[in-house]
């Protein structure tokens, strides 16, 4: 049986592309809410709204585990989905300020995210739990969730984006920088080139991808047998400009559903 996987965009396809490295033979449902994106300015309420609604759908379609491909929707909603539909097993995402505390020399980190994540409890939550005396300096990146939906992800005005976020960080001599965002590991190629080798861009999909397996595992569902999953696709916004932006970030083939 399929599991579902939503974003308010493409973002989470970084999540879905470290699901399939690990577990090819697993079917999968995708979601991209472009009607609502970005969900980053919207309020929690809202969010909460949508993330209820799209977990309905996947459900209806035959999912029986979602992963919350968003950070914004789970800072706003993963606690409401637990209890609303408890028998069903959630993975949501957060910021990686644990790794990145315990990896740091400089004891500076930079994580960017979106307003409502910055703004949330689950942050709150793990900043205090894990910054442990670790600088935190914080960006929301205004834009580049729209760019990166537009599929600019070398173009100047993305760059520009990315200067004006991390030039002052790496003045502050952060190491390390957490994506708290997953739209932004579509863009790590430009990231790392404007914060050098030296510092480390930490993405948080492997984690989760280990993290669904062992639910699977848990639960006794992990797929057998060595045929690829059948992937689908769904998008609430056009479905040819995503179809388009999808095979460009997977590089793989999909079937899309409007
Ligand atoms: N991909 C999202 C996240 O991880 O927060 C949401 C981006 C957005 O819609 N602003």
């Amino acid at each position: 049986l399929p599991i579902g996987i939503f974003d308010s965009g493409v973002g989470g396809l970084s999540i879905l592309r470290a699901i399939r490295q690990r577990l090819p033979a697993q079917p999968v449902l995708y979601l991209g809410d472009q009607a609502h994106v970005p969900y980053g300015l919207r309020t929690l309420k809202e969010v909460r709204h949508f993330s209820e609604q799209i977990t309905r759908f996947l459900l209806s379609q035959g999912a029986r585990l979602i992963v919350v491909a968003c950070n914004t929707a789970s800072a706003a909603a993963l606690h409401e989905l637990r209890a609303q539909f408890p028998e069903v097993p959630f993975v949501g995402m957060e910021p990686a300020v644990k790794p990145a505390a315990e990896q740091t020399l400089t004891g500076v980190v930079g994580v960017i995210a979106t307003p409502a994540t910055f703004q949330g409890q689950l942050y709150a939550s793990v900043v205090e739990r894990f910054a442990n005396g670790v600088t935190i300096l914080q960006d929301t990146c205004p834009g580049l969730v729209t760019a990166i939906e537009n599929g600019q992800l070398d173009a100047p005005e993305t760059r520009a984006i990315l200067e004006r976020a991390l030039m002052p960080m790496l003045d502050q001599h952060i190491d390390t920088v957490v994506l708290g965002c997953t739209h932004f590991p579509f863009v790590i190629p430009l990231i790392q080139q404007i914060v050098g080798p030296q510092v480390r861009v930490i993405d948080p999909a492997p984690a989760i991808a280990r993290q669904v397996e062992r639910l699977l595992e848990g639960h006794g569902w992990l797929p057998t047998g060595d045929q690829p999953g059948v992937v689908r696709s769904f998008t609430t916004a056009e479905i040819q400009p995503f179809e388009t932006l999808l095979q460009r970030l997977m590089r793989e083939n999909f079937q899309a559903d409007a």
